[in-house]
């Protein structure tokens, strides 16, 4: 099914760095600064945060991708060197205010991941819900080599994706993994060939968008603070969850419907 992209309309259609259209329940964002490779400076950052807290109340799915040559550069080091140290913590903050509004937020988000997705760039893809990588993508934390250290969650998010090892290693070294190295690392979720990212991340976010609302809040909003709980204070949120998802009323009417023969099996293909 094609889908018909319109420039979004309200706050959405104002911001600058950020190119925001929709087409149905799907809001597609490009980072759109490719002349500085989608480096997120503060009004960037801002933008990111606007666009989160205020997709359409119609938006049931989000993709984030980048113009140009690659997804995103990370941190825009022209803004680093005049900042004090208290600055520097409400800089970092700010991203944390973002990447959450985009993790926590009303929606799942899919990335489309090509060229670099560097330092802050792989920090924005990680808190993504899923990543689409195209075969151009190569992903590193050169914070290592500019004397500084991650700040917009990746710490955090990064090893819970890849492991605390293999980001030390790639901060400690400089090490680059490639596309498919990233996916074997679980860094990306789908890879695809060169040029057919978006168009992978639009049928996932088709399907996304079928899910029952409160099934798509349990994922994105339950499941990670239930996977950083010890055992049996996860098992207990897993049962409210489950109960809340199955008491809603389109969970009822689609378990009937498969009992009735209405609705898909699952199957391989
Ligand atoms: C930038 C940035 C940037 C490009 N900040 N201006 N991130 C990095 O350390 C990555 C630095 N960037 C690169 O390694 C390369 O630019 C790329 C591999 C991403 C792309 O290479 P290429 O050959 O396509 O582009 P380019 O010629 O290097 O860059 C084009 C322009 O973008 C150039 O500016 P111009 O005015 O000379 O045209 C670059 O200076 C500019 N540019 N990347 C500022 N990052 C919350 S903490 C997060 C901490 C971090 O993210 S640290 C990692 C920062």
């Amino acid at each position: 099914m094609t889908l018909d992209f319109q420039a979004a309309g309200g706050l959405l259609g104002d911001l600058s760095m950020l190119r925001a259209e929709q087409a149905g329940a799907i809001v597609h964002l490009r980072l759109n600064r490719p002349a500085k490779r989608n480096a997120i400076n503060d009004a960037l950052i801002a933008q990111i945060h606007t666009a989160f807290i205020n997709l359409p109340a119609d938006a049931r799915v989000a993709v984030i991708s980048g113009e140009g040559e690659h997804f995103c550069a990370g941190l825009d080091l022209g803004d680093v060197t005049e900042r004090s140290v208290s600055e520097g913590i409400g800089h970092s903050r700010a991203w944390h205010a973002a990447f959450d509004a985009l993790q926590f937020g009303r929606v799942p988000v899919v990335s489309v991941l090509h060229g670099a997705v560097v330092g802050g760039g792989l920090e924005l893809a990680s808190a993504t819900h899923l990543r689409v990588a195209e075969a151009s993508a190569f992903y590193a934390l050169p914070e290592g080599q500019r004397g500084i250290f991650v700040g917009g969650g990746g710490s955090a998010r990064i090893p819970r994706l890849a492991g605390a090892s293999r980001m030390a290693d790639m901060m400690l070294t400089g090490r680059v993994f490639d596309a498919s190295e990233g996916q074997q690392l679980g860094l990306s979720n789908y890879l695809v060939g060169e040029g057919e990212g978006l168009a992978k991340a639009f049928e996932l976010a088709q399907r996304i968008a079928t899910n029952a609302p409160l099934t798509n809040f349990a994922i994105t909003q339950a499941l990670p603070r239930i996977a950083d709980m010890a055992l049996a204070d996860g098992l207990f949120v897993e049962s409210l969850m489950s109960a809340i998802a199955q008491g809603d009323d389109i969970a009822k009417q689609r378990v009937r419907a498969f009992l009735d023969k209405r609705a898909g099996k699952v199957s391989k293909s």
